[in-house]
């Protein structure tokens, strides 16, 4: 039978290569041989403040790129979150199933805890992941493409469900993610032992946003951090920059990590990273003029409408089995 696949990417800044690279390239690549499911987590960029003139853009530049990404409304079903009621209502509902103790030890919130700390954490940082399962186990998706900060987000989603099976009755499908094995986690340039994050300021040197200049990536490339060593190979604990370098390099080419280091064995930083400059060119540019297709296009209204529709449907369906397990649709 035909497995339900779904992601979601939150319109919380600046698309990055690394959200391409560890959820849409994987998507997009599995989006026809599953029942698929693509949506912007609006919900979950208000986690933090966002000046909503600047969420309303974010949503449809995103719906935008991910369209100019290869995701393809024929075969999948793409929507704005906030658009299908269910999510909302499922989120509210798993979160009373959910402990604090176990919430309150997710890496993530405790990464972006610290940064909110200074005036108090919104709740919403906190159940973030209970959303994030209602969001997978509303359409039963088995098959979660992701990067490698949101596997324990997915485990998670798994425990709910697993939880809620228990005590209610068999309702919902219990997922898996699927990691990418190359740039499950590609990092900061200038500080390659952090995530590259889309929440990063748009002048931020090591971070790498899809709809920048192509000479400014070029640049932000030709200036990443290395080491002293001149030796091309894959390590992430002893040369985290150069590891990042043949990541990128790797996972935009489709060439394995062991091919990118046979092509770079006897070269120089410089040469690896003038080859990554050019490459991100040839892929970055068609991007770009694809988006900017899509992005005043009434075209794109028209496909995420269709997509909530269809969303619905499925949502709908699963909530009123939640509802009836529950025992409050009388
Ligand atoms: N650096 C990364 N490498 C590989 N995958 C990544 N992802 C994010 N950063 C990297 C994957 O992109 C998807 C969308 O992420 P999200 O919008 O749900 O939020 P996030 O994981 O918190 O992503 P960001 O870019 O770091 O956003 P902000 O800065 O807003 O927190 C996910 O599948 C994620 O794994």
């Amino acid at each position: 039978m035909t497995k339900t696949m779904i992601t979601g990417v939150q319109p919380s800044g600046n698309f990055t290569l690394g959200n391409y690279i560890g959820a849409i390239k994987n998507f997009v690549k599995l989006q026809k041989e599953h029942n698929s499911f693509i949506f912007i987590a609006d919900l979950h960029g208000l986690t933090s403040y966002q000046k909503p003139e600047d969420i309303k853009n974010r949503i449809l530049d995103l719906a935008a790129l991910y369209l100019a990404c290869g995701v393809d409304p024929n075969y999948t079903n793409f929507f704005v979150q906030s658009d299908v009621n269910e999510h909302g209502t499922l989120g509210f509902l798993i979160a009373f199933q959910c402990r604090v103790g176990e919430l309150s030890r997710m890496t993530q919130y405790k990464s972006k805890k610290e940064k909110q700390g200074k005036e108090g954490i919104d709740l919403g940082l906190l159940i973030y992941p209970t959303l994030m399962a209602a969001d997978i186990l509303l359409y039963d998706a088995e098959v979660v493409p992701v990067g490698m900060d949101q596997k324990q987000h997915i485990e998670m989603t798994r425990d709910l469900g697993e939880r809620f099976n228990k005590r209610y009755g068999s309702t919902f499908k219990l997922p898996d993610y699927y990691i990418p094995e190359v740039g499950a986690k590609i990092m900061n340039l200038q500080n390659p032992t952090e995530k590259m994050s889309k929440s990063a300021p748009i002048d931020d040197k090591g971070t790498i946003f899809i709809l920048d200049d192509i000479n400014i990536t070029k640049k932000k490339i030709m200036s990443a951090v290395t080491d002293n060593d001149n030796k091309i190979y894959f390590d992430e604990e002893n040369k985290p920059g150069i590891s990042n370098l043949i990541s990128i390099y790797s996972a935009i080419t489709n060439k394995t990590i062991k091919e990118v280091e046979g092509m770079f064995v006897d070269q120089n930083y410089g040469t690896l990273k003038k080859e990554i400059a050019s490459e991100l060119e040839r892929f970055i540019l068609p991007i770009q003029e694809r988006y900017n297709n899509y992005r005043y296009s009434d075209n794109l209204y028209k496909i995420l409408n269709k997509g909530a529709k269809e969303a619905e449907k499925y949502a709908s369906k699963k909530l009123l089995e939640v509802r009836e397990k529950l025992g409050i649709k009388y």
